[in-house]
């Protein structure tokens, strides 16, 4: 049975499945290494860390050119959650990538914004600004952005971490925050407990993306807690990544027993073994959650949500 919840923590641009890649790639004629799904989906096995990741799908991206393509792969994105049980989708999108590509702001939102309308749930875009572009560059983007404003409701984080602490961000996240936007940040993925603590302290977000390195730092934990500061923690993605060792050794139970509100999420399912259902079929096998453990993510998601009071009684 699929567990209606929020799904919090989603790259569109990471939902980028092989079929889709190739057949992007020959609609708009952009060279990929190989044309066999099989084939590139092997490619995504073995991931030394963040960055590694991050070069194939930055390279992949290159496919992404039309309205149409960033319509194709959030309507993909969306049927294939709506049937993992997802309610509402807060949706990472990289504008800065495309724009690199060559791709302006009006493709990208007008296309993802289409198949958000016609979606079978809840959904909003988040965007996000490319840490290791720097903070000028997230100013000069999110002004850039604020015409569109009425197709996202909030900033994030994302991309290479270490050596990008968020204080470079601190003007941008001040013009989100004056302009009413939600403010998220990826912060203890790679990075240490600063990252997340400087995260709370210099950005005001709302919510923590990732967050496992807060558990090195009793003191943060304690106020994470108190403050019921969300953590939008992806399981599949961290053992993918190499932040976790196995499955098995996920601090997820542990984040749940510290009384975290802590959320399940897929974060780029195209590459890291599935999407929520995935996520949430390994921590009951690979961890033995339990059905409560489970009921307890998912109110924490509808808490942790962007969205109105009625919408979280009724959960959508
Ligand atoms: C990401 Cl897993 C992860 N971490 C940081 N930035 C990202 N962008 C897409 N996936
Ligand atoms: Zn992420």
């Amino acid at each position: 049975m699929t567990l209606p919840l929020a799904e919090l923590h989603l790259h569109i641009e990471g939902t980028l499945e092989a079929d889709l890649l190739v057949t992007l790639a020959r609609r708009n004629g952009v060279p990929l290494p190989s044309y066999d799904p099989t084939e590139l989906t092997a490619r995504y096995a073995d991931f030394a860390d963040l960055q590694a990741f991050l070069d194939v799908y930055y390279a992949n991206l290159a496919v992404l050119r039309t309205e149409q393509d960033f319509h194709d792969l959030a309507a993909a994105y969306l049927a294939r959650a709506a049937a993992a049980g997802v309610r509402r989708a807060e949706i990472f999108c990289d504008p800065q990538t495309h724009l690199r590509n060559g791709v302006p702001l009006e493709v990208m939102f007008g296309g993802l914004s289409a198949a958000l309308a016609e979606a079978p749930v809840s959904a909003d875009l988040i965007v996000c600004f490319l840490r290791d572009l720097g903070g000028d560059a997230a100013e000069d983007l999110l002004r850039q952005a604020l015409p569109f404003r009425e197709h996202f409701i909030g900033v994030g984080l994302d991309s290479a971490e270490v050596g990008y602490p968020p204080r470079l961000f601190r003007a941008a996240y001040e013009i989100a925050a004056a302009e009413g936007l939600h403010r998220v940040a990826h912060a203890g993925e790679e990075g240490g407990p600063e990252y997340v603590r400087e995260a709370l302290d210099e950005l005001g977000v709302e919510r923590i993306d990732h967050g496992n390195r807060a558990l090195e730092d009793p003191d943060l934990v304690a106020r994470l807690r108190d403050e019921r500061v969300p953590l939008t923690v992806c399981p599949l993605s961290n053992v993918a990544l190499k932040g976790v060792p196995r499955i098995e050794e996920h601090p997820l139970p542990r984040m749940l027993e510290l009384d975290l509100v802590v959320t399940v999420n897929s974060d780029d399912p195209a590459y890291f073994g599935g999407g929520i259902d995935a996520n949430v079929a390994a921590l009951r096998t690979a961890l033995g959650m339990t059905d409560d453990d489970l009921a307890v993510l998912a109110a924490n998601s509808f808490e942790a949500a962007f969205i109105d009071d009625d919408d979280r009684a009724s959960r959508l």
